[in-house]
């Protein structure tokens, strides 16, 4: 069965969620995971327009949703200007569904059940867990991931030491009271990529000349020969691969906490529907293993 995947990113500064976002579509080409739409929770002017350009050059039409409400995390995007500069079939962010919408016509209309990844902000995935009925369903939203959700994947969360502080889960206010909410009252599984996974291995390397990957590497400031830190493409790999030893890793199961007040996280190991992600091997298996699939 192709498993049914929604993705969210923030789209803004970095550009591991271009590396990360590769492997998505080449995943969704092959087959692998149907990507049934992708949400944006960061807010720049350039947001969706260089998104649709990435897929509409990816050759993937798959809907954009955009989270309107989001308070602007990156003044300074550093690749969007040059893939604006690519035919794309949306324009501007209006043109883009709002984000809880989006999620909710998915998971109501997907027939087999959905895989949430989050690759981005949290604030829209629990305003989503928040929602009232509408047009797409009857159910609230959090019976409608209680029912339709199989598990979420979140690239969030620094889980080596307790009581750290990662972008993901801190940028804002919202993003910290939205990963504090999902945390505590999402009804499905949670696994969570925490920063000290990716931060020691670098993805995307080598790519070939004009590749829009490679050029967001680029234009981000990074050696094109090396890559960036893998934490994007590593969660991306794991949702996609579906399976936390499959992919290479041990897990830590429990309870994970964020306190919405200070972005600090914890974990408290034992029963519970969280668990995190140690990796089994050195560094250069993840590599070795990823970059073929951009
Ligand atoms: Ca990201």
């Amino acid at each position: 069965m192709t498993r049914n995947i929604i993705v969210g990113t923030d789209w803004s500064s970095d550009c591991d969620d271009v590396v990360a976002m590769r492997l998505f579509c080449r995943a969704h080409q092959k087959g692998t995971i149907r990507l049934l739409g992708i949400n944006i929770d960061d807010n720049i002017p350039m947001s969706v327009r260089s998104l649709s350009a990435f897929l509409t050059a990816e050759k993937i039409d798959v809907p954009i949703g955009f989270d309107r409400k989001a308070k602007r995390v990156c003044f300074h995007p550093r690749y969007q200007e040059r893939m604006c500069t690519s035919p794309s079939k949306l324009t501007n962010n209006n043109q883009a569904e709002e984000s809880v919408a989006l999620y909710r016509r998915l998971i109501a209309g997907a027939e087999e059940p959905v895989e949430i990844v989050e690759i981005g902000y949290t604030q829209a995935l629990a305003a989503l867990l928040k929602s009232s009925p509408d047009r797409y369903s009857p159910l609230t939203g959090y019976e409608l991931i209680q029912r339709k959700v199989k598990k979420f994947w979140l690239m969030a969360g620094k889980w080596d030491l307790p009581g750290q502080k990662e972008h993901n889960l801190t940028g804002t206010r919202a993003t910290r009271r939205g990963g504090a909410y999902l945390l505590k009252h999402c009804p499905v599984p949670i696994t969570l990529l925490g920063w000290e996974v990716g931060n020691t291995v670098l993805i995307g390397g080598n790519l070939p000349e004009g590749d829009m990957v490679r050029n967001a590497i680029i234009d981000y400031g990074c050696d094109p020969a090396l890559g960036r830190d893998g934490w994007d493409p590593m969660l991306a790999h794991l949702a996609i691969v579906g399976d936390e030893k499959e992919a290479g890793y041990d897990v830590v199961k429990g309870k994970a906490r964020l306190s919405a007040l200070t972005g600090k996280n914890y974990f408290v190991a034992g029963p519970g529907n969280h668990l995190y992600v140690v990796k089994r091997m050195p560094d250069q298996y993840y590599i070795d293993r990823i970059t073929p699939l951009l």
